[in-house]
Protein backbone atom coordinates (compact mmCIF):
# COMPACT_ATOMS: atom_id res chain seq x y z
CA UNK A 1 0.00 0.00 0.00
CA UNK A 2 1.26 3.41 -0.84
CA UNK A 3 1.16 6.04 2.08
CA UNK A 4 -0.29 9.65 1.54
CA UNK A 5 0.47 12.13 4.15
CA UNK A 6 -2.65 13.46 5.61
CA UNK A 7 -2.30 17.43 6.09
CA UNK A 8 -6.00 18.00 4.99
CA UNK A 9 -7.87 18.99 8.27
CA UNK A 10 -11.58 19.50 8.17
CA UNK A 11 -11.65 23.23 9.56
CA UNK A 12 -13.29 24.01 13.37
CA UNK A 13 -16.82 23.54 13.39
CA UNK A 14 -16.93 21.31 10.57
CA UNK A 15 -16.83 18.42 13.07
CA UNK A 16 -20.01 19.66 14.67
CA UNK A 17 -21.79 19.95 11.19
CA UNK A 18 -20.87 16.32 10.53
CA UNK A 19 -22.19 15.52 13.55
CA UNK A 20 -25.43 17.03 12.58
CA UNK A 21 -25.31 15.13 9.38
CA UNK A 22 -25.19 11.61 10.38
CA UNK A 23 -27.62 12.05 12.74
CA UNK A 24 -30.01 13.10 10.53
CA UNK A 25 -29.21 10.66 8.29
CA UNK A 26 -29.75 8.20 10.62
CA UNK A 27 -32.83 9.67 11.92
CA UNK A 28 -33.74 9.42 8.08
CA UNK A 29 -32.92 5.43 7.84
CA UNK A 30 -34.94 4.83 11.20
CA UNK A 31 -38.22 6.53 10.00
CA UNK A 32 -37.35 4.83 6.76
CA UNK A 33 -37.51 1.35 8.60
CA UNK A 34 -40.92 2.16 10.14
CA UNK A 35 -42.18 3.62 7.41
CA UNK A 36 -41.60 0.60 5.15
CA UNK A 37 -42.64 -2.05 7.87
CA UNK A 38 -45.73 -0.17 7.64
CA UNK A 39 -45.87 -0.45 3.78
CA UNK A 40 -45.54 3.03 3.05
CA UNK A 41 -42.61 2.85 1.49
CA UNK A 42 -42.33 0.41 -1.53
CA UNK A 43 -40.01 -1.55 -3.14
CA UNK A 44 -37.09 -2.75 -1.81
CA UNK A 45 -35.14 -0.76 1.18
CA UNK A 46 -31.43 -0.92 2.36
CA UNK A 47 -30.31 1.69 5.33
CA UNK A 48 -26.66 2.31 6.27
CA UNK A 49 -26.74 2.16 9.78
CA UNK A 50 -23.50 2.29 10.92
CA UNK A 51 -21.78 3.97 7.88
CA UNK A 52 -23.08 7.41 8.34
CA UNK A 53 -19.05 8.30 8.97
CA UNK A 54 -18.04 7.18 5.19
CA UNK A 55 -21.07 9.17 3.54
CA UNK A 56 -20.70 12.40 5.52
CA UNK A 57 -16.78 12.35 5.46
CA UNK A 58 -16.24 11.62 2.12
CA UNK A 59 -18.70 14.26 0.42
CA UNK A 60 -17.35 17.10 2.72
CA UNK A 61 -14.27 16.88 1.19
CA UNK A 62 -15.97 16.78 -2.51
CA UNK A 63 -15.34 20.18 -4.17
CA UNK A 64 -17.98 21.87 -6.31
CA UNK A 65 -18.31 20.37 -9.70
CA UNK A 66 -16.61 16.81 -8.46
CA UNK A 67 -19.38 14.40 -8.57
CA UNK A 68 -20.45 10.82 -6.85
CA UNK A 69 -22.13 7.59 -7.98
CA UNK A 70 -23.31 4.53 -5.63
CA UNK A 71 -24.98 1.75 -4.32
CA UNK A 72 -28.03 -0.19 -3.52
CA UNK A 73 -27.83 1.24 0.06
CA UNK A 74 -27.42 4.86 -1.00
CA UNK A 75 -29.58 7.17 1.11
CA UNK A 76 -26.88 8.07 3.23
CA UNK A 77 -24.77 8.83 0.24
CA UNK A 78 -27.48 10.96 -1.14
CA UNK A 79 -27.92 12.82 1.83
CA UNK A 80 -24.33 13.91 2.53
CA UNK A 81 -24.26 15.09 -0.99
CA UNK A 82 -26.68 17.62 -0.63
CA UNK A 83 -30.24 16.76 -1.52
CA UNK A 84 -32.77 17.31 0.53
CA UNK A 85 -34.46 15.35 2.77
CA UNK A 86 -37.43 16.06 1.32
CA UNK A 87 -36.71 14.77 -2.08
CA UNK A 88 -35.32 11.54 -1.13
CA UNK A 89 -38.03 10.82 1.27
CA UNK A 90 -40.46 11.38 -1.23
CA UNK A 91 -38.69 9.61 -3.76
CA UNK A 92 -39.13 6.44 -1.51
CA UNK A 93 -42.58 7.02 -1.47
CA UNK A 94 -42.82 7.03 -5.20
CA UNK A 95 -43.99 10.58 -5.50
CA UNK A 96 -42.77 13.28 -8.12
CA UNK A 97 -41.44 15.25 -6.23
CA UNK A 98 -38.73 12.93 -5.48
CA UNK A 99 -35.01 13.54 -6.44
CA UNK A 100 -35.84 10.55 -9.26
CA UNK A 101 -39.14 12.01 -9.81
CA UNK A 102 -40.74 9.02 -8.06
CA UNK A 103 -39.27 6.68 -11.16
CA UNK A 104 -36.60 5.20 -9.32
CA UNK A 105 -37.38 4.87 -5.85
CA UNK A 106 -34.99 3.71 -2.88
CA UNK A 107 -32.14 1.55 -5.06
CA UNK A 108 -32.13 4.96 -7.75
CA UNK A 109 -31.58 7.69 -6.76
CA UNK A 110 -30.33 10.80 -8.93
CA UNK A 111 -29.49 14.27 -8.21
CA UNK A 112 -27.54 15.54 -11.45
CA UNK A 113 -27.65 18.98 -10.40
CA UNK A 114 -26.25 18.66 -6.88
CA UNK A 115 -23.47 16.41 -8.80
CA UNK A 116 -24.87 12.36 -7.95
CA UNK A 117 -25.20 11.19 -11.17
CA UNK A 118 -26.78 8.31 -9.81
CA UNK A 119 -27.21 4.72 -7.76
CA UNK A 120 -27.09 1.70 -8.89
CA UNK A 121 -29.77 -1.64 -8.17
CA UNK A 122 -26.58 -3.86 -9.66
CA UNK A 123 -23.95 -4.38 -7.44
CA UNK A 124 -21.20 -2.40 -9.25
CA UNK A 125 -23.56 -1.12 -11.68
CA UNK A 126 -22.19 2.64 -11.02
CA UNK A 127 -18.35 2.31 -11.01
CA UNK A 128 -18.09 2.48 -15.06
CA UNK A 129 -20.21 5.62 -14.45
CA UNK A 130 -18.31 7.24 -12.79
CA UNK A 131 -14.70 6.02 -14.27
CA UNK A 132 -16.82 7.64 -17.49
CA UNK A 133 -17.32 10.73 -16.15
CA UNK A 134 -13.72 10.80 -15.13
CA UNK A 135 -12.79 10.14 -18.74
CA UNK A 136 -15.13 13.05 -19.74
CA UNK A 137 -13.43 15.01 -17.03
CA UNK A 138 -9.66 14.24 -18.07
CA UNK A 139 -10.43 15.11 -22.27
CA UNK A 140 -11.76 18.20 -21.27
CA UNK A 141 -8.97 19.15 -18.81
CA UNK A 142 -11.96 19.91 -16.43
CA UNK A 143 -10.36 19.95 -12.52
CA UNK A 144 -13.00 18.23 -11.22
CA UNK A 145 -13.37 14.10 -9.97
CA UNK A 146 -15.79 11.38 -9.90
CA UNK A 147 -16.03 9.30 -6.51
CA UNK A 148 -17.67 6.22 -7.25
CA UNK A 149 -18.92 4.20 -3.39
CA UNK A 150 -19.25 0.83 -3.48
CA UNK A 151 -19.20 -1.88 -1.03
CA UNK A 152 -16.46 -5.39 -0.72
CA UNK A 153 -19.02 -7.42 -2.66
CA UNK A 154 -18.60 -5.48 -5.74
CA UNK A 155 -14.92 -5.80 -6.24
CA UNK A 156 -15.63 -9.55 -7.48
CA UNK A 157 -17.44 -7.56 -10.27
CA UNK A 158 -16.15 -7.59 -13.97
CA UNK A 159 -17.16 -3.48 -14.14
CA UNK A 160 -14.80 -3.15 -11.08
CA UNK A 161 -11.81 -4.58 -13.04
CA UNK A 162 -12.48 -3.23 -15.74
CA UNK A 163 -12.83 0.16 -14.20
CA UNK A 164 -9.64 -0.12 -12.25
CA UNK A 165 -7.86 -1.33 -15.48
CA UNK A 166 -8.79 1.48 -17.91
CA UNK A 167 -8.63 4.11 -14.85
CA UNK A 168 -5.19 3.71 -13.57
CA UNK A 169 -3.91 3.06 -17.73
CA UNK A 170 -5.96 6.36 -18.51
CA UNK A 171 -4.76 7.97 -15.05
CA UNK A 172 -8.59 9.19 -15.07
CA UNK A 173 -9.50 11.75 -12.45
CA UNK A 174 -11.46 9.16 -10.02
CA UNK A 175 -11.23 8.03 -7.02
CA UNK A 176 -12.89 4.00 -6.26
CA UNK A 177 -14.28 4.43 -2.35
CA UNK A 178 -15.14 0.80 -0.87
CA UNK A 179 -17.18 0.35 1.83
CA UNK A 180 -15.56 -2.59 3.47
CA UNK A 181 -18.01 -3.93 5.56
CA UNK A 182 -17.25 -7.54 5.37
CA UNK A 183 -20.82 -8.14 4.11
CA UNK A 184 -22.29 -9.06 0.57
CA UNK A 185 -25.86 -9.83 2.33
CA UNK A 186 -25.49 -13.04 3.68
CA UNK A 187 -22.00 -13.99 2.69
CA UNK A 188 -18.89 -12.85 4.53
CA UNK A 189 -16.02 -11.25 3.00
CA UNK A 190 -13.58 -14.73 3.47
CA UNK A 191 -16.53 -16.37 1.48
CA UNK A 192 -16.82 -13.80 -1.75
CA UNK A 193 -13.01 -13.18 -1.74
CA UNK A 194 -10.03 -14.78 -2.22
CA UNK A 195 -8.03 -12.06 -0.36
CA UNK A 196 -8.46 -10.65 2.91
CA UNK A 197 -6.94 -7.42 2.72
CA UNK A 198 -8.53 -5.87 -0.24
CA UNK A 199 -5.83 -2.60 -1.46
CA UNK A 200 -4.52 -5.61 -3.33
CA UNK A 201 -6.93 -5.47 -5.45
CA UNK A 202 -5.53 -1.79 -5.99
CA UNK A 203 -1.93 -3.35 -6.51
CA UNK A 204 -2.91 -5.76 -8.86
CA UNK A 205 -3.10 -2.47 -11.41
CA UNK A 206 -0.18 -0.70 -9.77
CA UNK A 207 -3.14 1.98 -8.07
CA UNK A 208 -2.29 4.26 -5.00
CA UNK A 209 -4.43 2.72 -2.15
CA UNK A 210 -5.27 4.46 1.18
CA UNK A 211 -6.87 2.66 4.26
CA UNK A 212 -9.14 4.14 6.40
CA UNK A 213 -10.93 3.93 9.46
CA UNK A 214 -14.50 3.86 8.35
CA UNK A 215 -16.27 4.75 11.70
CA UNK A 216 -13.75 7.94 12.11
CA UNK A 217 -15.56 10.74 10.22
CA UNK A 218 -12.47 13.06 10.25
CA UNK A 219 -10.57 10.16 9.29
CA UNK A 220 -12.55 9.56 6.30
CA UNK A 221 -12.85 13.48 5.43
CA UNK A 222 -8.98 13.83 5.61
CA UNK A 223 -8.17 10.22 3.65
CA UNK A 224 -10.64 11.23 1.02
CA UNK A 225 -9.29 14.91 0.58
CA UNK A 226 -5.76 13.46 0.32
CA UNK A 227 -6.88 10.97 -2.24
CA UNK A 228 -9.07 13.33 -4.29
CA UNK A 229 -6.05 15.62 -4.21
CA UNK A 230 -3.63 13.07 -6.40
CA UNK A 231 -6.58 12.63 -8.83
CA UNK A 232 -7.03 15.94 -9.32
CA UNK A 233 -3.37 16.68 -10.42
CA UNK A 234 -3.85 14.21 -12.96
CA UNK A 235 -1.54 11.72 -10.85
CA UNK A 236 -3.76 9.10 -11.38
CA UNK A 237 -6.96 7.45 -9.37
CA UNK A 238 -6.75 6.30 -6.15
CA UNK A 239 -8.66 3.35 -4.29
CA UNK A 240 -9.66 3.96 -0.89
CA UNK A 241 -10.72 1.15 1.72
CA UNK A 242 -13.06 2.62 4.15
CA UNK A 243 -13.29 -0.34 7.25
CA UNK A 244 -16.97 -0.18 8.18
CA UNK A 245 -19.55 -1.97 10.20
CA UNK A 246 -22.87 -2.37 9.11
CA UNK A 247 -24.67 -2.36 12.21
CA UNK A 248 -28.53 -3.15 10.66
CA UNK A 249 -29.33 -6.24 8.53
CA UNK A 250 -28.93 -5.89 4.89
CA UNK A 251 -32.13 -4.74 4.17
CA UNK A 252 -35.32 -3.98 6.27
CA UNK A 253 -36.75 -7.89 6.45
CA UNK A 254 -33.63 -9.46 6.80
CA UNK A 255 -33.34 -11.76 9.52
CA UNK A 256 -29.47 -11.95 9.63
CA UNK A 257 -30.04 -15.79 10.82
CA UNK A 258 -26.32 -15.92 9.70
CA UNK A 259 -25.02 -13.39 11.75
CA UNK A 260 -23.73 -14.40 15.13
CA UNK A 261 -25.74 -12.31 17.40
CA UNK A 262 -23.40 -11.72 20.13
CA UNK A 263 -20.87 -10.38 18.23
CA UNK A 264 -23.05 -8.33 16.46
CA UNK A 265 -24.69 -6.49 19.90
CA UNK A 266 -20.99 -6.06 20.79
CA UNK A 267 -20.50 -4.79 17.32
CA UNK A 268 -23.37 -2.29 17.38
CA UNK A 269 -22.37 -0.95 21.15
CA UNK A 270 -18.98 -0.38 20.30
CA UNK A 271 -18.61 0.80 16.80
CA UNK A 272 -21.48 3.59 16.37
CA UNK A 273 -19.70 6.09 14.56
CA UNK A 274 -22.34 9.22 16.19
CA UNK A 275 -21.52 8.10 19.29
CA UNK A 276 -17.74 8.32 18.37
CA UNK A 277 -18.58 11.81 17.55
CA UNK A 278 -20.00 12.52 20.13
CA UNK A 279 -17.94 11.45 22.57
CA UNK A 280 -14.83 13.10 20.49
CA UNK A 281 -16.91 16.85 21.01
CA UNK A 282 -17.54 16.06 24.59
CA UNK A 283 -20.72 17.52 23.79
CA UNK A 284 -22.83 17.87 27.12
CA UNK A 285 -26.55 15.83 27.26
CA UNK A 286 -28.52 18.65 26.44
CA UNK A 287 -26.63 19.53 23.60
CA UNK A 288 -26.74 16.15 21.92
CA UNK A 289 -30.67 15.84 22.86
CA UNK A 290 -31.13 19.22 20.86
CA UNK A 291 -28.99 17.84 17.98
CA UNK A 292 -31.82 14.99 17.90
CA UNK A 293 -34.20 16.97 18.64
CA UNK A 294 -33.30 18.66 15.43
CA UNK A 295 -32.83 15.84 13.04
CA UNK A 296 -36.18 13.82 14.02
CA UNK A 297 -37.90 16.99 13.38
CA UNK A 298 -36.16 17.66 10.04
CA UNK A 299 -36.88 13.96 9.52
CA UNK A 300 -41.16 13.89 10.11
CA UNK A 301 -41.33 16.95 8.30
CA UNK A 302 -39.62 15.33 5.43
CA UNK A 303 -41.89 11.95 5.88
CA UNK A 304 -45.07 14.36 5.98
CA UNK A 305 -43.95 16.33 2.49
CA UNK A 306 -43.71 12.89 1.02
CA UNK A 307 -47.23 11.43 1.81
CA UNK A 308 -48.58 14.45 1.25
CA UNK A 309 -46.79 14.00 -2.39
CA UNK A 310 -47.79 13.85 -6.45
CA UNK A 311 -48.52 10.20 -7.89
CA UNK A 312 -47.02 9.99 -11.22
CA UNK A 313 -49.34 10.59 -13.99
CA UNK A 314 -49.37 7.11 -15.69
CA UNK A 315 -49.47 9.27 -19.37
CA UNK A 316 -45.73 10.31 -18.77
CA UNK A 317 -44.75 6.18 -18.16
CA UNK A 318 -42.66 6.36 -21.35
CA UNK A 319 -40.90 9.57 -20.94
CA UNK A 320 -37.68 9.57 -20.21
CA UNK A 321 -37.26 5.75 -21.59
CA UNK A 322 -34.42 5.53 -24.02
CA UNK A 323 -34.37 1.99 -24.89
C1 LIG B 1 -24.95 -7.94 -10.16
C2 LIG B 1 -25.71 -8.22 -8.91
N1 LIG B 1 -25.57 -9.40 -8.29
C3 LIG B 1 -26.25 -9.66 -7.14
C4 LIG B 1 -27.11 -8.73 -6.62
C5 LIG B 1 -27.85 -9.01 -5.30
N2 LIG B 1 -27.22 -8.22 -4.24
C6 LIG B 1 -27.75 -7.05 -3.82
S1 LIG B 1 -26.79 -6.32 -2.64
C7 LIG B 1 -25.69 -7.56 -2.67
C8 LIG B 1 -24.46 -7.54 -1.77
C9 LIG B 1 -23.53 -6.45 -2.10
O1 LIG B 1 -22.49 -6.42 -1.16
P1 LIG B 1 -21.55 -5.18 -1.06
O2 LIG B 1 -21.13 -4.76 -2.42
O3 LIG B 1 -20.49 -5.51 -0.10
O4 LIG B 1 -22.49 -4.02 -0.52
P2 LIG B 1 -23.23 -3.93 0.90
O5 LIG B 1 -24.58 -4.57 0.74
O6 LIG B 1 -22.40 -4.61 1.91
O7 LIG B 1 -23.38 -2.48 1.16
C10 LIG B 1 -26.04 -8.53 -3.60
C11 LIG B 1 -25.25 -9.75 -3.87
C12 LIG B 1 -27.25 -7.53 -7.32
N3 LIG B 1 -28.06 -6.57 -6.88
N4 LIG B 1 -26.54 -7.28 -8.44
MG1 LIG C 1 -20.44 -5.23 1.97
Amino acid sequence: MTELDFMTSPQSGELGRFLQQMLLIRYFEQQVEERYRDAEIPGFVHVAIGQEAVAVGACAALAPGDVITSTHRSHAHTLAKGTPARAVMAELYGKVEGCSRGRGGSMHLYDVERGNLGSSAVVGGALGIATGAALAFSLRSEPRVALAFFGDGATASGLFHESMNLAQLWRLPVVFLCENNRWAESTPLAQHSPIADLTQRAQAFGMTALEVDGQDVEAVYRATAEALAHARSAAGPVFVLAETYRLAPHNVGDQQEYRDKEEYELTRSTQDPIAKLRERLALSDERFAELEREAEAAVADAVEFARHGTDPDPQTLLEDVYA
